[in-house]
């Protein structure tokens, strides 16, 4: 790993930290696991954090592209509602503004409109051999992608590029032993790509220290973590 890609996971731990979108205890999460971390993306919820989060996102991106993951040509952003929906305009700015890279952004509709514009899409508007990229949060299962896919597909013949996620649970998909991000790659054909993943988290988390100088990451926390993934893990 470069020394690049290591600053970007303890910047971004550290970001995730700063913006409490990181916490501790005991969640029950949409799988139904019961995980003693969770990642809340309604965290970046100012003009500063979704910004900084937007420039996270585009720095991944263009990484990517220049190890050949992703097409050089990306036409829109698309980030599914409703959590996804800043994450595509930040993302889409970003790129704009740090690569001067042009691109739109798009995100669907929960309901469908039947007056006005119609559809089921907002933002620059899907038609066939676009470069598509999505954008999300944190991927456990892969329940939400998966659901979201088929109505991209639905609106054209598009080419979906890849996925880029703030943070990489790596948990199982199911009762599978392959991890959700792989499941879902061998799925989609698609990569699926983070800005970093919990076993980065935790292992910058161990090292950075809160306002009384404590690690963020406490040998409990650890622990708990630790046997988390032994039993949900990749
Ligand atoms: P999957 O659809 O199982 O991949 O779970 C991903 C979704 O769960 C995210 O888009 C969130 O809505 C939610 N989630 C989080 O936001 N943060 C977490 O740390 C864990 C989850 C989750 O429920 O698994």
């Amino acid at each position: 790993e470069t020394e690049q890609a290591q600053d970007m996971h303890e910047q971004f731990t550290q970001f995730l930290l700063d913006c409490q979108a990181l916490r501790f205890g005991s969640f029950t999460l949409k799988s139904g696991r019961i995980s003693p971390y969770f990642i809340n993306a309604g965290a970046f919820n100012t003009g500063d954090r979704i910004a900084r989060l937007g420039a996270f996102y585009a720095q991944r991106i263009v990484e990517a592209q220049r190890e050949g993951v992703l097409p050089e040509r990306i036409d829109t952003i698309f980030g599914p509602a409703y959590k996804g929906i800043p994450l595509a305009v930040a993302t889409a700015i970003a790129l704009q503004r740090d690569f001067g890279m042009p691109v739109g952004y798009t995100f669907d509709r929960k309901e469908r409109k039947d007056h006005g514009d119609g559809g089921m899409m907002v933002g620059t508007p899907l038609t066939d051999n676009m470069n598509v990229l999505m954008v999300d949060d944190v991927m456990t299962a892969g329940t939400a992608v998966r659901e979201v896919v088929p109505k991209l597909r639905a609106e054209a013949n598009i080419h979906l590029a890849g996925l880029v996620l703030s943070v990489d649970r790596g948990e199982r998909a199911g009762d599978s032993e392959l991890s959700a991000v792989a499941s879902v790659e061998q799925e989609f054909g698609f990569p699926v790509l983070a800005i970093t993943d919990v076993r980065h988290i935790f292992a910058a988390g161990k090292q950075l220290l809160d306002a009384d100088g404590q690690p963020y990451v406490s040998e409990a926390i650890d622990q708990a973590a630790h046997e988390y993934l032994a039993r949900y893990g990749a």
